[in-house]
């Protein structure tokens, strides 16, 4: 047995798998895969006789990695323009059999150009917020892994549609600074062949500062000539070991990483520098927009990170190179359970934009916690932005507001994967690195229908069973915000590892995550009226509502407002009570989860029923310890008791 699990791609699970012949008409590099994943199936799992055939078409209902699946007399054709296409026409046939479905014969075409998955694993086998044990690429400051667990991990991602991955920490240490020198390029080619065979491209991170670091100059200054050869040669170099090398990812001046404000230059002028040398080689730069000042003072009100990202990058829009991608995290803050979405998405008119999204737990409980993060997702794809006062969504505003229509729709995200037995730490949360590849190809599906497919191709459950587990998985997000913080404030988690409420733990450091909970009431008032100004980013219409009290969305309401624990919300429940209820019931709720798992005993795989129990166990534990902490913090603040008198230590 592997050292692994096959996760939802699982074979055994087939219910049918009618093609006794494989015909390519025309499939281009691509049939060596298909070939190799049809071998996987064998012949233990044929049910009937027809041919599958694959073949390229120049169909014009199709867009890049579409595909079609037709029935014909013999069995079932897949037409693709391009080979990666019939691979996602693959993958979908398979995984409707593994889940017993009837085919459907439809157009399938992506949203999304570029799907892609960022790492942030670290040379020495580490992982930046990694919760699934070590990286699976790296080890003792080398290149090592398992060539059959990486080829498993590209699978799996192609079978989501996720087409490009970028496989180390956006923070670029020394060692890894080598990464685009003869050091380790051609392991990295190695790996990028892997990764190739499943039609994805592989991307590095690369440290601005690598002039400094590796090349001998003083400067990383983007108009200095000796740094703009040293730029050059490095793409040179890289693009004839690895001549599909999809490109870059850059995190610069930000969380003392350097970047061009050291040179007193801009970032358009430091991506573009970079834009500029890999672009012979049609390579890109996706340059992440988490640029901040990470060392506030408290003491100063005027202040807000959430501003940060769109004073610095609304006025250079239009200013950045063809080849050069935006990377813009989900919200202005950093990946709480609950934020307002970046006003950058809709003001950012002539700029190609990649959405960014954390698969990883980082504040959404680390992996030990249950938590389903498709209905997030999807609430970030579809908010409208009111871009230009019409109706634009998010996922619209990237394929509409670009530079150049060559890179229209990208979205990336950092991953949850790790060398775990079961890749994610907790088995539950594979469904998460599932559903991002699912809706980054189409954001309109259901988080429902993607739980679902999961479910049934990972497990082989009774249907109450499958209901129940569905259930705790589109319930989870909303328990884990009703433990945690409220109402959108974010943040109160335990300084660094970010797991486990501290509720001042962030109230007097230099990051500018703050709640300001007083005797009175707590919140943060970003209103133009009174505030910090930061709900004018946003189109007027969505100003209105931010800033008007009315209006502004309950769930948000302490991200935007500073208010009295009296001030009723619409439940007819003051802020206080609010709290209060939503503590005692999120988790109470857990307590349900566990109980419910334990009734899976002998329905799943040992492994798995042990792995997830014990997760619900310190789900448990952790979310009293949230309920309790949260609500005599603010009992002690605001001298208010419980409506119910449920148990709050004083
Ligand atoms: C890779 C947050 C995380 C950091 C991360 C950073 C980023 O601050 O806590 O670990 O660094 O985001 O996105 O660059």
């Amino acid at each position: 047995m592997s050292a692994f699990d096959s996760s939802w791609l699982d074979e055994t699970h087939l219910k049918k798998w009618p093609f006794s012949k494989v015909v390519f008409e025309e499939s281009g590099y691509i049939e060596e895969t298909l070939k190799q994943e049809i071998g996987r199936i064998g012949d233990r799992y044929i049910t009937d006789d027809k041919t599958l055939t694959f073949a390229l078409t120049d169909r014009n209902e199709l867009v890049e990695d579409g595909f079609i699946t037709i029935s014909v007399v013999d069995g079932v054709r897949i037409e693709a323009l391009n080979p990666e296409g019939l691979l996602y026409g693959y993958y979908h046939l398979y995984q409707a059999s593994l889940r017993g479905e009837d085919y459907h014969f439809d157009i399938n075409n992506p949203t999304n150009k570029i799907r892609m998955i960022n790492h942030w694993d670290n040379v020495d086998g580490s992982i930046e917020r990694g919760y699934a044990g070590s990286s699976i690429f790296f080890r003792n400051d080398m290149i090592a892994y398992s060539k059959e667990r990486v080829e498993q991990y590209a699978r799996m991602l192609a079978s989501t549609g996720i087409n490009a991955i970028s496989i180390n920490n956006v923070n670029v240490h020394h060692v890894e600074s080598y990464f685009i020198t003869q050091k380790f390029l051609n392991e990295i080619k190695a790996l990028s062949d892997i990764f190739n065979f499943y039609g994805i491209k592989l991307y590095l991170s690369i440290n601005y500062a690598s002039p400094i670091e590796i090349g001998g100059s003083d400067t990383s200054d983007p108009l200095d000539e000796g740094v703009i050869a040293f730029w050059q040669d490095r793409f040179k170099e890289i693009y004839e070991i690895i001549p599909n090398f999809g490109g870059i990812v850059v995190k610069a001046d930000s969380e003392n990483r350097p970047g061009p404000h050291t040179y007193g230059r801009s970032h358009s002028q430091g991506a573009n520098m970079l834009a500029a040398a890999i672009a012979p080689y049609g390579g890109l730069v996706f340059w992440r927009c988490f640029v901040y000042d990470n060392h506030q003072d408290w003491r100063d009100r005027t202040t807000d990170r959430a501003k940060a990202a769109y004073d610095i990058y609304k006025p250079m829009d239009g200013e950045f190179a063809d080849n050069v991608v935006l990377q813009i995290k989900n919200g202005p803050m950093d990946f709480q359970i609950r934020e307002a979405t970046s006003p950058l998405f809709g003001a950012l008119r002539q700029t190609n934009q990649a959405l960014e999204l954390q698969i990883t737990q980082e504040y959404t409980g680390q992996q030990w916690h249950v938590c389903y993060l498709a209905p997030m997702w999807k609430e970030i794809f579809d908010f409208n932005t009111f871009a230009e006062e019409t109706s634009c969504t998010i996922q619209e505003s990237l394929l509409k507001y670009t530079k150049s229509n060559h890179h229209r729709g990208a979205v990336a995200a950092v991953v949850n994967i790790g060398d775990d037995y079961n890749w994610t730490g907790h088995k539950l949360a594979q469904v998460n690195l599932y559903a991002y590849g699912r809706l980054t190809w189409a954001s309109h599906q259901l988080s429902e229908d993607i739980a679902s497919d999961w479910v049934k191709q990972t497990f082989t459950l009774p249907a109450d069973k499958e209901a129940i587990l569905l259930d705790i998985l589109l319930t989870s997000r909303e328990t884990y915000e009703m433990y945690t913080s409220p109402l959108g404030i974010g943040w109160m988690v335990k300084p660094n590892h970010h797991y486990g409420p501290d509720v001042n733990g962030y109230e007097y450091d230099l990051w500018g995550t703050y709640h300001f909970s007083d005797r009175n009431g707590l919140g943060v008032d970003r209103t133009v009226a009174t505030g910090t100004g930061y709900s004018r980013q946003y189109s007027d219409s969505l100003f209105e509502m931010y800033e008007n009290l009315e209006t502004c969305p309950e769930e948000l309401l302490l991200f935007f407002h500073h208010l009295p624990y009296s001030y009723q919300l619409k439940s007819g429940k003051s802020i206080i009570q609010h709290i209060y209820s939503t503590h005692f019931e999120g988790y109470e709720r857990v307590v349900a989860y566990s109980e419910n798992w334990k009734t899976f005993k002998d329905l799943v795989p040992d492994q798995d029923f042990i792995n997830i129990q014990q997760r619900l166990v310190e789900q448990l534990r952790s979310a009293r310890e949230w309920r309790d902490q949260i609500n005599t913090y603010y009992y002690r603040m605001s001298g208010v008791s419980d409506e119910k008198n449920r148990i709050i230590y004083p």
